[in-house]
């Protein structure tokens, strides 16, 4: 068969890396070819959600980002502070994190979705026009965020006006002034050009993009057991692939911004300056408490428990 595969990326970006190395091994391995789409071609990611629920796609990548508007739980990955930013340890939580493994799925099953992985896409840094080093300079700065409640309020906490927006917008806004901020990881800024439309680069260390991929219920159920080994398999392959891929990528793609950019103004905050954000997490996280969803304090415990034995494992 034909299975489609959309994602909310370019074919040369993170999402798109991880989607060509799934095909390369589902094609290599079973009769079945893999068409894929990327962002721009089906849709904004809430059209490819859709798409994908209703069993017009195969699989589909969608981040916490706009999912936690479906499955309230999935906003736990923005309580700001709560990932760490060294990749090894991120990389060794989502593989071995029994929230996600274990406690997301049949959320995700309640929507018609098959989990299949979760990984992360890398240090989201906020860019702006004007520079940021304490919440009093985000005052009035209406910040493009993803559709997430808890997004939203994790902005207001850092002093801006949190303005959700789908990515497609995201560009014309800055361009326009419509919105005067956004945030993203060091690859996708240099990919999408943020920087011609902003004028600051800063890195608060607040959280690391995650994003997940998830078939049809229906179709994956049907699949014979042999089948979903095989598709297990590859998107095993395919992790190891993005992880590996992703090793030196802010830092190039901080280069790249530079050279095509050398007015480019690139700060990280002070463990100083980051302390008035990081106060911020405690009332976060209560509010996700709140709104997360029936499953929020067991997943955000769990989830504590998980970083801290990815902490103590990689540390050995
Ligand atoms: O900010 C966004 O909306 C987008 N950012 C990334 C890194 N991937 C897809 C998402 O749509």
């Amino acid at each position: 068969d034909t299975w489609r595969y959309a994602f909310e990326e370019a074919m040369d970006e993170v999402q798109g890396i991880f989607a060509q190395k799934f095909k390369e091994e589902v094609e290599a391995n079973s009769d079945h070819t893999i068409q894929l789409f990327p962002f721009g071609t089906l849709g904004e990611s809430a059209d490819i959600m859709e798409q994908a629920q209703s069993g017009i796609l195969q699989f589909v990548d969608q981040s916490p980002g706009f999912t936690g508007a479906l499955i309230p739980e999935a906003q736990v990955f923005f309580v700001p502070y709560l990932l760490p930013q060294d990749e090894e340890q991120l990389a060794t939580f989502f593989q071995e994190s029994k929230a996600i493994n274990e406690m997301f799925p049949p959320l995700y099953e309640e929507q018609g979705l098959e989990l299949l992985t979760m990984f992360p896409e890398g240090e989201v840094m906020m860019t702006t026009k004007e520079p940021v080093t304490s919440p009093e300079d985000l005052d009035e700065v209406k910040f493009r965020v993803m559709t997430n409640p808890l997004l939203v309020e994790s902005y207001q906490a850092f002093g801006a006006t949190p303005t959700p927006l789908p990515w497609g917008e995201v560009y014309g806004g800055l361009q326009t002034g419509i919105i005067q901020g956004q945030e993203n990881p060091a690859f996708f800024i240099e990919s999408t050009k943020m920087y011609e439309v902003t004028d600051y680069i800063t890195r608060a260390g607040h959280n690391n993009f995650t994003t997940a991929v998830m078939a049809n219920l229906d179709f994956y159920e049907g699949l014979s057991e042999e089948e979903q080994t095989m598709i297990q398999d590859a998107i095993d392959v395919a992790f190891d692939h993005i992880i590996e891929y992703q090793d030196g990528l802010t830092e190039e793609s901080l280069e790249k911004i530079k050279e095509a950019k050398p007015s480019i103004t690139i700060t990280t905050l002070s463990e100083e300056e980051r302390q008035p954000f990081m106060e911020t997490a405690d009332d976060v996280e209560q509010e996700f408490l709140e709104i997360g969803g029936d499953q929020a304090e067991a997943i955000l415990e769990q989830m504590k428990a998980d970083l801290e034995a990815a902490a103590s494992g990689s540390d050995s």
